[in-house]
């Protein structure tokens, strides 16, 4: 009797110590697999700066895109600089993210990057701007507008709307991105068949305010009233354009007319007061998109090397009808 007593008793000890090591052991392999933090899968979301509403609106559509599904979203800032993106994607792979949402800067740089989460197994969406590669082999797919098309759509408004007739300053985005190359691509095409619409000048000035209005300060200076269009690669460089010729005393969005990309909030405030003419939208919000991707994906259903959003078109006859959704 007492001998079967501690027979029993020594089978209950060996059972709890078998699943106190399980449950360790079980642990362990959550904290090492970094995919699941707590039950919830972990994503990453490389951003390469956040300075001004559309990326703004784009960070945070995938910050509450990410919440409402349930995902832990690790989201890094590269801060404007092609090499701290290399670094922060890097990072991510190392924490073993389920998978990794990329905007990238510039459209080199990061192949080596790219091949390392390939090794890693962790599947790479491009989402807002194209980068060197294979879609379904160095990364699932791009999600975003057709840029040329864009760039094209202004042209097309520019050839028809000023008779064919136009002396035209460029404003480009970020030099070595998809973007700036191809938008700068759709407007020339679109105006090259004109022979009096001249290009006066072409200039990179970063996609933001300030250097928009320092760069179109210097060509006002060097083209003066030969100006009568500004196209900019996108509305954050178009209000710094329109501070510039204000305060150049020409009149923005008459005599001279500006022309864009996106359809943020102030931009489209600026086309109802008549100091801007057009802008062609590039939606910022890829949230819902970009989830919807990668759970087909997960599912294992085919996904197409891009998928492009459709753009809307705003100008004096209806921005003031967007205002209040615009971000
Ligand atoms: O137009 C601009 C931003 O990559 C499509 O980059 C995006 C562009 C957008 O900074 O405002």
């Amino acid at each position: 009797m007492n001998f079967s007593i501690k027979t029993k008793l020594i089978a209950f000890i060996a059972i709890f110590a078998l699943a106190f090591l399980t449950s360790c052991e079980r642990k362990a392999a959550d904290s090492t697999s970094g995919g699941n933090s707590g039950g919830k899968k972990t994503v990453g979301f490389s951003q390469m700066e956040n300075n001004g509403p559309w990326r703004i609106a784009e960070t945070a559509s995938m910050r509450d895109e990410a919440a409402k599904r349930g995902y832990e979203l690790i989201l890094t800032d590269a801060q404007g600089q092609t090499s701290k993106q290399v670094s922060d994607v890097e990072d991510l792979i190392a924490r073993r993210v389920s998978a990794i949402f990329l905007a990238p800067r510039e459209f080199e740089g990061l192949e080596a990057t790219l091949q390392k989460a390939k090794e890693a197994k962790i599947p790479v969406f491009f989402i807002d701007r194209e980068a060197a590669g294979k879609a379904g082999e160095d990364y699932v797919t791009f999600i975003g507008s057709n840029f040329v098309e864009e760039g094209q759509r202004v042209g097309d408004w520019i050839v028809k709307n000023t008779g064919g007739k136009a002396g035209v300053i460029i404003l480009e985005g970020t030099a070595g991105s998809s973007v700036a190359r191809d938008r700068n691509q759709g407007f020339t095409d679109a105006v090259k068949s004109s022979a009096d619409i001249k290009i006066l000048a072409s200039q990179p000035a970063n996609f933001t305010r300030a250097e928009g209005q320092k760069v179109m300060e210097n060509l006002i200076q060097a083209h003066g009233k030969n100006i009568t269009v500004v196209y900019t690669h996108n509305d954050e460089m178009a209000l710094g354009a329109i501070a510039a010729l204000k305060a150049a005393g020409m009149n923005p969005g008459k005599d001279v007319k500006v022309v864009s990309v996106d359809g943020q909030k102030s931009a489209l405030e600026a086309i109802v007061a008549g100091d801007m003419n057009v802008t062609v939208e590039c939606n910022p919000r890829f949230g819902p998109i970009a989830f919807d991707t990668y759970e087909k994906f997960l599912k294992g259903e085919q996904i197409p090397p891009k998928i492009i959003n459709q753009d809307r078109f705003f100008e004096a006859s209806n921005a003031a009808q967007f205002v209040a959704e615009a971000y």
